[in-house]
């Protein structure tokens, strides 16, 4: 049997090769699948197999298809530019999601988002009221370095990013310490990762274009809307989740 020290010591190894050395990793649940990343200041999980392989290769056809995809544009400097990714934003009744300058209504729940939130709730115990979707047709599609601190998403939101299709980097920069080094994870086909407190009020982070990526990836961001009737606290359960203006490009 192995300890569970060179158990922890296989698991940063592991995981280790996906993220740069400045992450400090600890398994605090064993006989979970959640590997919990320890950053300065802001607390991060991730579980890399929340979906099975077809589950996720089904989903990812399955969004592409039927999504209502939005092509939004951006005015930067008074030049207006298309955004590098296609989007459309999920949730309960009159959340209006104001976001890089834009009012966006909400689109009704699916089936499909409203099973992917009940697993995010039995793995992490975190329950959401609205998903932004986001499609990146491939490597040449991003989003530029922001935080997620929207006023109506509260002071420091926790938010779950599911991510079906081409693996692609996820790149953390503190935001007010200059001498980190960028902490680098790799979302793959079927994982949850759970942005924790801390993870926007400290840390801002991008999904930089890989001109070698040539496949498309979804991307799923579970958020609670606090303004509305009805928030939803979540209780954590595995991981501790707690209960932020940004201009993505
Ligand atoms: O695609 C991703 O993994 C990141 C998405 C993101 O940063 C966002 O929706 O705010």
């Amino acid at each position: 049997m192995v300890g569970v020290g060179l158990w922890h010591d296989y698991l940063s190894l592991l995981v280790g090769s996906v993220m740069s050395e400045q992450a400090q990793f600890s398994f605090d649940f064993p006989g979970s699948d959640y590997q919990r990343i320890q950053i300065l200041d802001a607390e991060i999980s991730m579980v890399e197999r929340a979906f099975s392989v077809a589950e996720s290769d089904r989903y990812l056809q399955s969004f592409i298809d039927n999504t209502p995809w939005r092509h939004d544009e951006i005015t930067i400097h008074g030049r207006t530019i298309p955004l590098p990714r296609l989007q459309a934003w999920c949730a309960d009744k009159d959340a209006v999601l104001h976001y890089s300058g834009m009012s966006i209504k909400p689109l009704a729940w699916t089936d499909e988002l409203l099973s992917i939130r009940e697993r995010i709730a039995e793995l992490s115990g975190l329950r959401f009221n609205g998903v932004l979707l986001n499609y990146y047709r491939d490597g040449f599609d991003s989003v530029g370095w922001h935080s997620d601190d929207e006023q109506e998403f509260g002071p420091d939101p926790v938010i779950a990013s599911v991510s079906f299709g081409a693996t692609r980097e996820f790149v953390l920069k503190h935001r007010f310490k200059d001498d980190g080094k960028p902490v680098k994870c790799q979302l793959t086909h079927g994982s949850l990762l759970v942005m924790g407190k801390g993870t926007q009020t400290h840390w801002k982070h991008q999904l930089p274009k890989r001109k070698r990526v040539t496949t498309p990836r979804i991307n799923l961001t579970f958020r609670n809307m606090v303004s509305l009737q009805t928030p939803v606290i979540p209780t954590g359960v595995g991981i501790t989740p707690r209960i932020g203006k940004s201009t993505k490009s």
